[in-house]
């Protein structure tokens, strides 16, 4: 099986100078956003690259996928890094030989992190986590370091968006497939600057969003509809009962619809029927608890119906974070 290093680049001449040298012994393909920068006469004095230059496309993603997609065997080995030397190139034999009995590798970053980036990865991974449950068995989600073999994954899912390639290259492996971690000494970047801009943020966002096929908001839209419900329930009991009773069933039959609305939609049934409604139950009552006490304790310091608001948006991340990752939490790989 054939061996491919696939490097997206974008003004990297500098770094390339020094990298190209290292990987003499692999299938190299470099994909290069139109440089001018000497990447292409570069490229050309080695035999062991192939030069994919893009003209009018931007993106590291899409440069990985089209990397991967102009590889003709139909199983080969992929490696992908990046040309700055944050990776470390001396594991990329290792991961090679990790793919011998493995589908996936992931390399993990150990060492030393400047402590901004460091801070911005952590918050992005945790928030990962939570919305992305099969995303917790990669221990280092964003990075860019990374091997394959092209067999195992579905390629044709795979969304080229924004910059985290690998973490959608993992969500679209197919069923079985083996993986495992290499750890690697994280390196700086020896030449020019990080193309990471802020509208990467927004992009892994969007992506975060895509990859957790938007239960939130389907979680959200369910939540507000049973606001209506329960309130128009309310009325409808009192019309012929007492008050306190109409409350009880207003809020026992609309607790009782959303869960069902979001067993059977939201989260499709993702777990069986009778542990869910068992936990939904005390997380709901949790989550009131967590309600009544933000508002109470807000009340002293600001109006008591915004405080309420406060307390009503924190119970409700609370319910979404445990209806993901323990009411109708997935197996974890
Ligand atoms: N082809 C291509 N490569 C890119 C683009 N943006 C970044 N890269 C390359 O992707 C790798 C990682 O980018 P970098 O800016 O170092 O991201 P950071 O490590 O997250 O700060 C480097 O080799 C970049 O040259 C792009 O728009 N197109
Ligand atoms: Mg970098």
């Amino acid at each position: 099986m054939k061996n491919y290093v696939v490097i997206p680049t974008y003004k990297e001449a500098d770094n390339l100078k020094e990298l190209l040298p290292l990987l003499t012994k692999y299938n190299v393909i470099i994909v290069d956003d139109n440089s001018l920068d000497g990447t292409e006469n570069l490229c050309r004095k080695y035999k062991n690259v192939k030069l994919l230059v893009r003209k009018g496309k931007r993106g590291l993603a899409s440069a990985v996928m089209d990397g991967i997609r102009s590889i003709k065997e139909n199983d080969a080995k992929v490696v992908v890094a990046d040309a700055d030397f944050e990776h470390d190139y001396g594991r990329i034999k290792d991961v090679f030989n990790l793919l011998d009995k493995n589908d996936f590798v992931e390399c993990v970053k150990v060492g030393k992190r400047l402590w901004n980036r460091g801070i911005i990865s952590t918050t992005a991974k945790r928030l990962l986590y939570m919305l992305v449950p099969e995303s917790t068995w990669l221990r280092d989600p964003m990075s860019g370091f990374f091997g394959f073999r092209t067999k195992s994954v579905s390629l044709n899912g795979v969304k080229p968006q924004g910059y985290k390639i690998m973490l959608e290259i993992f969500m679209n492996l197919k069923k079985g497939s083996r993986k495992t971690h290499l750890e690697y000494t994280y390196g700086y970047r020896k030449h020019g600057k990080s193309k990471l801009k802020p509208k990467v943020i927004m992009e892994f966002i969007e992506q975060m969003l895509r990859l957790n096929n938007y239960r939130v908001l389907v979680f959200l839209v369910i939540g507000i509809f049973g606001i209506f419900l329960n309130e128009l329930l309310l009325y409808v009991f009192y019309l012929k009962l007492p008050l306190f009773i109409s409350l009880v069933y207003a809020i026992v039959i609309s607790t009782l619809v959303n869960f069902l609305m979001n067993h059977y939609i939201t989260f499709k049934r993702r777990s069986n029927f009778i542990p869910s409604i068992l936990k939904f139950s005390l997380v709901t009552f949790v989550a009131g608890l967590i309600n009544l006490g933000v508002a109470f304790y807000l009340s002293f310091v600001i109006m008591y119906l915004i405080a309420n608001l406060v307390g009503i948006v924190l119970s409700f991340i609370f319910k979404y974070l445990l209806s993901e990752n323990f009411i109708w939490s997935t197996s974890k790989n």
